[in-house]
């Protein structure tokens, strides 16, 4: 009998500002904490942080499956240092959050036993450090001046949230921000689906194709992103449609591709699995995808969609942020810059320090130092097993 815990701890964090999530907007963040730690004292933290309209389970649900299954886990050896330990592979409808934050910690736990951070677990030679876009909404002069401030830092990738005004100024926005920085730094959009196929062509015909890498999700109607490239040259990424999908059919796209809709006859829309494969990059966020870390090893088969996975937070607190860091090393070797600059909205976090340098890069040795001492005067304990 092994003498393994888990706790859970509620956090509650204001944020600088509301963050606009579809049409509610949210002005603190709540989520929960988990430190696994085994008989011989080595522990390990996770983050389990449903986000209110993008996830499925609420926190109270959450809380509930994640006490079951940590009450199993418990009872493993965890001080065994065993890669296999860092899954839940074999509990099927374990939800998004649930599965992130007790992944994470079991990951934490094997880096810890073998002394090193948990990137070098999922990948032969992670970069010592990763590249965040900075994150940011409007339009005109204000949020120009904020990108090229940004740049100036050092930040090589900008996101900009689009379909939220009148398309005529977000489109000249972008034409402006392209104009003005430096040609090395990408420029990325995301409508969040707010369009239909006549908004985003003109959109695209305002703002030019060229002047951007590729826009998150422009279509209220997924099915018609590839059509809408053919149409009107833009590239897109798709974040909301890989959750639709769901992660096993997304795994199943990255390794044989149009063959992988074989493997899911039954499946009612493949117009999606279309989407997923013309896209020119898939946003994964562990937490609303649900997939296992693993999928972001850079073992992961990939036969069929090749193309960059931009890891992404789901407005995790900075311990999540920390391991998301860690998974981005792993899935593209700092080749994309990740979806990590929601830490800017959040004004008191878990974690003692910033994640992100001034010129938005991450060291991994030193996040997962901090992930390791999370604020304890921001956490309450709610739940042991
Ligand atoms: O639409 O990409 C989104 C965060 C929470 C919910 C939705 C989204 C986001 C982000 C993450 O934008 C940050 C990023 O991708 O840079
Ligand atoms: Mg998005």
């Amino acid at each position: 009998m092994s003498g393994a815990t888990a706790t859970f701890f509620r956090y509650q964090l204001p944020l600088t500002r509301p963050f606009v999530l579809r049409q509610q907007s949210m002005c603190e963040r709540i989520g929960l904490l988990v430190r696994l730690r085994t008989s011989a004292g080595a522990t390990a933290w996770g983050e389990i942080a449903p986000l209110p309209v993008f996830s499925r389970e609420a926190l109270d649900e959450a809380l509930r499956q994640a006490l079951d299954v940590a009450a199993v886990l418990v009872r493993r050896d965890l001080d065994q240092a065993d890669p296999h330990l860092i899954g839940l592979r074999r509990q099927e409808n374990i939800y998004g959050s649930v599965r992130f934050g007790l992944e994470s910690a079991l990951a934490g736990l094997q880096a810890v036993h073998a002394g090193t951070h948990p990137a070098t677990l999922l990948a032969e030679t992670p970069p010592q450090s990763v590249h965040a876009n900075a994150l940011l909404t409007g339009v005109g002069t204000e949020v120009i001046d904020e990108a090229l401030a940004l740049a100036e830092r050092g930040y090589t990738a900008i996101k900009l949230k689009v379909g939220r005004m009148i398309i005529r100024d977000e489109a000249a926005t972008v034409r402006d921000l392209r104009a003005e920085l430096p040609p090395q730094v990408a420029i990325r959009l995301d409508a969040n689906r707010a369009w239909s196929f006549d908004d985003a062509r003109a959109f695209a015909s305002a703002a030019k194709p060229e002047s951007f890498a590729y826009i998150e999700e422009p279509l209220s109607n997924p099915g018609q992103l590839p059509e809408l490239t053919a149409r009107s040259g833009i590239a897109y990424a798709v974040d909301e449609t890989l959750q639709d999908l769901g992660w096993r059919i997304a795994a199943s796209l990255r390794e044989h591709g149009e063959d992988a809709m074989d493997h899911y006859p039954s499946y009612p829309d493949s117009s999606l699995a279309h989407a997923a494969l013309g896209a020119v990059a898939w946003i994964v966020k562990p937490t609303l995808l649900g997939a296992p870390l693993e999928f972001l090893s850079d073992t992961a088969p990939r036969g069929g969609y090749s193309g960059p996975v931009v890891v992404s937070s789901s407005f995790e607190s900075g311990l999540g942020l920390a391991m998301l860091a860690q998974l981005a090393a792993t899935a593209n070797r700092d080749t994309i810059a990740a979806g990590l600059d929601t830490q800017r909205w959040i004004a008191a976090d878990t974690l003692e320090e910033d994640l992100l340098n001034v010129d938005g890069t991450c060291d991994l040795q030193r996040a997962w130092e901090l992930a390791q001492h999370p604020r304890m005067d921001r956490l309450e304990e709610i739940a042991h097993v």
